[in-house]
């Protein structure tokens, strides 16, 4: 498995199980067959509500001598409600304990958004607090101190947009060492892509079989989707794979981590298998053409009136 390596001589394996969405009840059996199939790469948060069921199955493996502990990759990130600078190591604490390991390969902060202590997704724009009193500087600066204590090994965010990370670089004593993002051919974000190869800042690709199983009520009626996409069908049939292994073949061929979640044991497998699938330039380009800018997760519910965050500023500016 190709690897991502950071300074300190680290490697992230660049395919990592996704839990996102995993519901209670699965999570824990799609982390078993992950470990058992030779994952070394676990994505985790407390907003997908399985740590502790994560944990539990990471633990069982451990244990069963399916893995070492330094054999596999694990990421969970901080969620909004504890970005004030006093929350941000409870938060951690939290999610070590669930995960029920002493220390995370690799923690970001979840989104460049903030909400009141205790709040999962806001009711209301009320529950939503600006940046200006929760400063991302000062939530990254927490980040950096649990970074210099050892409580977890690297920092880094997700969906953060270019001006967002230069802000870190410039105001940080530690630069962003991972932006976790959505892409897939329908969102290629090249400026993103090409920012970060210049900067040495990983990426890794979330969503990358299009978030097919998100809530609806995360989705937009006329939204296309991707695993439909008849050019990554075509794709898959020339190289006799699945749709679902061309588009984590076309993340890791253009460098990017890529965390695709199932919970279906030979989906999980397959999309393991994915690493060995091999595309060609013709097929690389045919994929390049499919972009369309198209955002599965816009975040528009922290972005209604009356809230301090718009679409552009979170996107964009
Ligand atoms: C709300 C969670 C988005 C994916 O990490």
């Amino acid at each position: 498995m190709r690897t991502i390596s950071f300074e300190n001589g680290d490697e992230m394996p660049m395919l990592g199980l996704g839990t996102w969405k995993s519901a209670p009840g699965e999570a824990h059996e799609a982390v078993t067959t992950a470990i058992e199939v030779g994952y070394q790469h676990v994505d985790c948060a407390p907003i997908y509500k399985n740590e502790a069921e994560v944990g539990e199955a990471l633990t069982e493996s451990l244990d069963a001598g399916m893995a070492d502990r330094d054999d596999v990759w694990i990421t969970s990130k901080l969620w909004n409600d504890s970005h004030d600078p006093k929350h941000v190591r409870p938060a951690l604490e939290q999610t070590l304990d669930d995960l029920q390991l002493d220390v995370l390969d690799l923690y970001l902060v979840h989104w460049p958004v903030a909400f009141e202590r205790g709040v999962d997704y806001p009711s209301s724009p009320s529950k939503l607090v600006p940046l200006d009193e929760t400063p991302l500087t000062e939530t990254w600066a927490a980040m950096e101190e649990l970074k210099a204590e050892g409580r977890v090994r690297h920092i880094g965010v997700s969906n953060f947009n270019v001006p967002k990370l230069q802000l870190l670089q410039e105001e940080g004593r530690v630069a962003p060492e991972m932006n976790q993002i959505e892409l897939h051919p329908y969102l290629q974000q090249p400026e993103m892509l090409s920012f970060a190869r210049e900067q040495g800042i990983p990426l890794t690709a979330y969503s990358p079989l299009g978030s097919y199983d998100r809530p609806d009520s995360m989705k937009a009626d006329d939204e296309p989707t991707l695993l439909d996409e008849p050019t990554i069908h075509e794709i898959a049939e020339t190289h006799d794979a699945s749709p679902a292994q061309v588009l984590v073949s076309w993340a890791l061929h253009r460098d990017t981590a890529v965390i695709p979640k199932s919970t279906t044991p030979s989906h999980i497998q397959q999309n393991l298998e994915a690493a060995e699938l091999e595309l060609t330039n013709d097929d690389m380009e045919a994929i390049a053409a499919l972009d369309r800018g198209y955002r599965y997760l816009t975040a528009e519910d922290w972005t209604v009136e009356g809230s301090p965050y718009t679409q552009s500023q979170i996107w964009d500016e």
